[in-house]
């Protein structure tokens, strides 16, 4: 496969604290020699489309959340590259686990931009339209998605299918209890599931530093017993090689592995968050001059792969998908409040039941 090493992913015995690096943030390629650049220049330039579209859908997420029509965004504005090349170099039928902030990963899929609306507005089928695409709904309490994600593979397993599973997780959820008994349930029974932590340095207020004592992330696979590896989370062409390698090694039998992709959250936790109470702008400033879209702007550029047609074509999709989400969400119908009782279970549970009586006879209270 184009981009993927002959090289063992790392050792289980160590982890390498530099992170994978192809493209500088200069934009020229680096010295890194395990692992290729070589991708098909249609490629090449697709991932840029994914990016940029990827920002621009993210920055309507928020105008429709500032309008009233979402409750709530969390926005992926500076992790672009992590999502998008993780899920590029993926199959179709490979699952995704996302936590909530993965806008990149879902349109690499091509999950509608208004099914993701739909999940955001809170509409009973909110996410489930995802599936179809092979990716769970978003997952709101932290780490609990990594679990799902090993029965997924270890599913997968059993059926004598060759899927991947990769769930997507932050720096905060890898100190979830939850995350540690997907990890070590992961290496023990060798599952197809790659562990994908975009480490964006902060978990809403509370920085990585707070996280861990381990040297990195990447660190605590070695205590599991699985491969460990960091990569720059603003280097697209770097996240695909990596994950494509770990992808690669856990469909051919070998177990997990999990990758630390390190990048930033350029914008709020959510839309509800104000982060300058918590972070100063000169760090804002220090990674935002390692954004990953003018950097791989740069990069095509020395290739000769950028042009005024590339940016016109990438300019008409974003706008078409700014328009159709506006479309799908703006005055969409709210949902009927029994769902929210009646599609849990085939049927009904007593305490379903008392529970929509309470509800119903609190609405009419109301009205
Ligand atoms: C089990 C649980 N505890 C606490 C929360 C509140 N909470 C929501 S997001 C978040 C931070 C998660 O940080 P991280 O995993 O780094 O992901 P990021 O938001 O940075 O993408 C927390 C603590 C929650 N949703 N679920
Ligand atoms: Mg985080």
């Amino acid at each position: 496969m184009a981009g993927v090493s002959r090289m063992p992913l790392g050792s289980l015995a160590s982890v390498d604290i530099e992170p994978v690096q192809l493209v500088d943030p200069d934009g020229t390629p680096t010295a890194e020699h395990r692992y290729s650049r070589d991708l098909p220049a249609e490629t090449l330039c697709w991932l840029y489309e994914m990016m940029v579209v990827a920002r621009d859908l993210d920055a309507e997420f928020v105008n429709l959340q500032r309008q009233g029509e979402l409750a709530l965004y969390t926005p992926c504005q500076g992790q672009e590259a992590a999502q998008v090349g993780a899920a590029a170099c993926l199959r179709k039928t490979d699952w995704l686990i996302p936590q909530y902030r993965e806008l990149g990963a879902y349109l690499v899929r091509g999950i509608p931009p208004g099914h993701v609306g739909a999940a955001w507005r809170g509409t009973w089928c909110g996410g489930l339209e995802f599936t179809k695409k092979c990716c769970a709904p978003m997952s709101v309490p932290i780490g609990t998605q990594t679990l799902h994600a090993v029965g997924a593979a270890m599913a997968a397993q059993r059926l004598g299918e060759d899927s991947v599973t990769v769930a997507f997780l932050g720096d905060g959820a890898t100190s979830e209890g939850d995350v540690h008994e997907a990890l070590n349930f992961a290496a023990v029974f060798a599952t197809p599931c790659v562990f994908y932590v975009q480490n964006n340095q902060w978990a809403i207020s509370m920085p990585v530093s707070r996280q861990t004592a381990a040297p990195s992330i990447a660190h605590k696979a070695i205590g599991y017993g699985m491969p460990g590896i960091r990569v720059d989370g603003n280097d697209v062409l770097a996240c695909y090689a990596v994950m494509a390698e770990a992808a690669a090694r856990a469909r051919a039998g070998a177990g997990p592995a999990l990758i630390e992709a390190v990048t930033y959250r350029l914008g709020p936790h959510t839309t509800a968050d104000d982060p300058t109470r918590y972070r100063s702008q000169e760090e804002v400033d220090r990674w935002l001059a390692l954004d990953p879209i003018p950097r791989y702007r740069t990069y095509l550029r020395g290739q000769g792969l950028f042009s005024e047609r590339l940016e016109s074509r990438v300019a008409a999709r974003s706008k078409r998908m700014r328009a159709e989400l506006r479309d799908a969400v703006v005055d969409a119908p709210d949902f009927d409040i029994d769902d929210v009782f009646t599609m849990v279970y085939a049927e009904m549970t007593p305490g379903l039941r008392a529970q929509r009586e309470q509800l119903r006879a609190e609405l009419a209270r109301a009205d």
